[in-house]
């Protein structure tokens, strides 16, 4: 098995030990492949990956996912006329059993039905804080994604001009990250004027107006690892307000990044960027948390929020997203994907933060 799986293995048993958990199942896409580099997507069926402590490694699939027998790793497939469960159901052991946190309740209650002896607990943790601080491979593939992620977003700004359509140029993110390997998922928020007071404003058949504040919300896998990068520019001008909000938020956005360093609580990473916004009269309007962790999911651990308790360490990955929404007006917000570093952080993006007007 590649040395990345095993050390990652390694890591989570180290994790269940502390936490007393001798036998796991994990059962996210994400979280199985991040062990084994499987990525099967089994939608109603099962797929499920249980790990000991002892270093017993199963993987359990439908025989439609294409799984293939690897040494140190025991495989069990079912078909579509078998019970999936009946493997599992015998081959775990008597008590304490971890749960992935994703796991449907369909499988759960028929196990626990099979088997009385298992106490169920949530199991997530030990897998979850392993993906949380990224190993060197991983630290490459999210480089990769964000200097992708530069060039399309580039592109999409290139191409503000009269008569720019939200949905259309929408379309042309998308296919600029399928030249750029992109193979699944779709994540572009292109908003226009007052559309951007909306966060999660879907694209649209909105046309652009003068004056416009142009958010690119820019988001997908290349191809398992998630860039996530927001600029906002403005169409042809703006106004004194408008540079006002812009600047706010740009200025938030590099208080944050210059706190970031290993042993600092993520909530004061927020406090940094809302601190900034607050003073500037516009706290009310800065509605979400400053950002999210990104990996093998686009949001993932750890949360950066007000209320975060994880204290930064070296190889995490989140993005920091300060925003100010303006209802019937405008929208501006400014989002990086940040690495932390033995000293500091390292911005994943480079895309410029200076205030354009373009068209
Ligand atoms: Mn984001």
């Amino acid at each position: 098995m590649n040395a990345c799986y095993e050390a990652r293995i390694q890591r989570v048993i180290q994790n269940m030990e502390r936490e007393g958990l001798s036998q796991i199942l994990v059962t996210s896409t994400a979280s199985v492949y991040y062990l084994t580099g499987v990525w099967v997507e089994p939608m109603e069926r099962l797929f499920a990956f249980y790990l000991d402590t002892d270093g017993r490694q199963i993987l359990f699939g439908n025989d439609l996912f294409g799984l293939q027998p690897v040494p140190g790793r025991e495989l069990y497939v079912h078909n579509d006329s078998d019970d999936p469960l009946r493997d599992l159901a015998r081959l775990v052991k008597p008590g304490t059993l971890g749960i992935d946190k994703a796991w449907p309740s369909r499988f759960l209650i028929s196990l626990l039905q099979k088997r009385s002896d298992l106490t169920p607990v949530l199991g997530s943790a030990p897998v979850d804080e392993a993906r949380m601080r990224k190993d060197a491979e991983e630290i490459e593939a999210l480089r990769h994604a964000s200097r992708v992620n530069d060039s399309v977003v580039a592109a999409a700004i290139h191409a503000v001009r009269e008569g720019a359509v939200e949905s259309q140029l929408a379309a042309l993110v998308e296919e600029k990250f399928r030249e750029a390997g992109a193979g699944r998922g779709h994540g572009q928020l292109v908003c226009f004027g007052p559309n951007g007071a909306d966060p999660h404003h879907e694209p649209n058949s909105t046309v652009i107006r003068d004056g416009d504040s142009v958010v690119f919300d820019i988001f997908i896998p290349i191809p398992y690892y998630w860039c996530d990068m927001t600029r906002t520019v403005f169409f042809r001008s703006a106004t004194d307000e408008a540079k006002r909000v812009y600047e706010t938020v740009r200025e938030a956005n590099l208080a944050a990044e210059a706190v970031i360093r290993p042993g600092v609580p993520l909530c004061e990473f927020d406090r940094a960027a809302r601190e900034v916004i607050e003073k500037a009269g516009y706290g009310p309007y800065f509605t979400h948390r400053l950002g999210h962790g990104i990996g093998l999911e686009c949001h993932e651990p750890p949360d950066n929020s007000a209320s975060s308790t994880v204290i930064a360490e070296p190889g995490m990955v989140f993005s920091v997203e300060p925003g100010i929404y303006l209802p019937g007006k405008l929208g501006v917000r400014i989002e990086d994907l940040v690495l932390v570093t033995e000293t500091g952080c390292e911005v994943l993006n480079a895309y410029t933060k200076e205030l354009q007007i373009v068209g």
